[in-house]
């Protein structure tokens, strides 16, 4: 019995981890461990035999019992002790200092846009990038042979040989947009489509995608005057000051009359002031929308009329905080950012006020 104790006395002191000690202790007190057998003995034993033994017995029984509890807690106490050692934390520390990003100035006019149209009742519509060539260009009047699909330089999406589907496009104008957004809903309608357009363009003052807001109102009789009061209403408070504008008669195949827009400003100093002065500035292209284009959109044009406009957002972010390169626009350089950027909590309003 001496020995049978040292054994396990011993061997529960050297134990490294729980499942050697749950070992231990199937092989010693478990139903079919050492002591349990030799306490079964204890029936074939004389009465005298019994007297010493079974007390001896339950006596090592208990005593590897307390063994073994002892050992689980020491094994769980260290292993606490070891985790606290590799995980401290020092919650004391300064934070690290990482630089905020800001918001870009066509996010933030884009933002300030939709903000004074959606107070004058217009809803917004997105489409896609990649337009098949029928809303790009057929849809609003522009014909396979018409100069304007050469004009706009288009980027044309790869075909593989042989594959005959009529071509797709990188949109060159938000407008297939506003065709769509027809279809879907019909007359009446009031929708602005602000987003990326591409165009296989690049100098001084273009950009091969840059950024473009239309409009389309479509109602009974919607006419150039209500245009002109949308108009103007929009850049007296996108501006914050009252903007005149000044429309010249113009082309573009999806409108009829067509008209280009000139806003009031000054020049002094060689910067430009918008909303003072005789000088008039070319910030947009409009109409009303030619008859063709409404049945494109599944809009009966002997019941409804109405007004559509396009504007470059870029061209009107740099007249408003007055960035003088556009193709800096889109480097991505982090010192022209944060010059040019906007804190994420000056939430485009209406008024001009930001
Ligand atoms: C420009 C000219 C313009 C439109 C865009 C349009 C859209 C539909 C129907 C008719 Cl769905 N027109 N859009 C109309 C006139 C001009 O943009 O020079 N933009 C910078």
């Amino acid at each position: 019995m001496q020995e049978l104790r040292d054994k396990y006395i011993h061997a529960i002191a050297s134990a490294t981890d729980e499942a050697a000690l749950e070992e231990l202790r199937l092989a010693a007190v478990g139903k079919k461990g050492e002591i349990s057998l030799k306490m079964r003995e204890l029936g074939k034993m004389t009465p005298e035999e019994r007297q010493t033994a079974g007390p001896a017995l339950n006596a090592l029984k208990d005593e590897i019992n307390s063994a073994l509890a002892a050992k689980k807690t020491a094994l769980s106490d260290a292993a606490l002790d070891e985790r606290l050692q590799a995980e401290w934390l020092d919650v004391t520390l300064p934070g690290r200092d990482r630089r905020q990003g800001t918001i870009h100035p066509v996010s933030q006019v884009w933002e300030e846009c939709t903000a004074i149209f959606a107070d004058m009742g217009f809803a917004v519509a997105e489409g896609p990038q990649v337009e098949d060539d029928w809303y790009n260009f057929d849809a609003l009047n522009i014909p396979g042979h018409h100069p304007a699909r050469a004009e706009m330089d288009t980027f044309y999406i790869h075909r593989a040989e042989g594959d005959n589907r009529p071509p797709h496009v990188l949109r060159t104008h938000t407008s297939p947009v506003q065709i769509r957004a027809m279809q879907a809903q019909g007359a009446p309608i009031r929708v602005i489509a602000p987003g990326r357009v591409y165009r296989s363009d690049f100098d001084q003052t273009h950009t091969p995608m840059f950024h473009q807001i239309e409009g389309l109102a479509i109602d009974r009789d919607i006419s150039m005057a209500n245009l002109k009061w949308v108009l103007e209403e929009f850049f007296s408070a996108y501006f914050g000051t009252k903007v005149k504008t000044r429309f010249r008669a113009s082309h573009f195949p999806f409108t009829e009359p067509s008209a280009e827009v000139d806003i009031q400003c000054s020049w002094e100093g060689g910067t430009v002031k918008v909303g003072e002065g005789d000088d008039w500035l070319e910030v947009l292209g409009s109409g009303m929308v030619h008859p063709k284009v409404l049945q494109a959109g599944n809009v009966d044009p002997a019941q409804w009329q109405g007004f559509a406009f396009g504007m470059g957002i870029d061209r009107i972010a740099m007249l408003k905080y007055g960035i003088p390169d556009l193709r800096a626009f889109f480097d991505s350089d982090l010192r022209w950012l944060r010059h040019y950027g906007f804190s994420a909590l000056q939430v485009p309003t209406l008024r001009g006020g930001i």
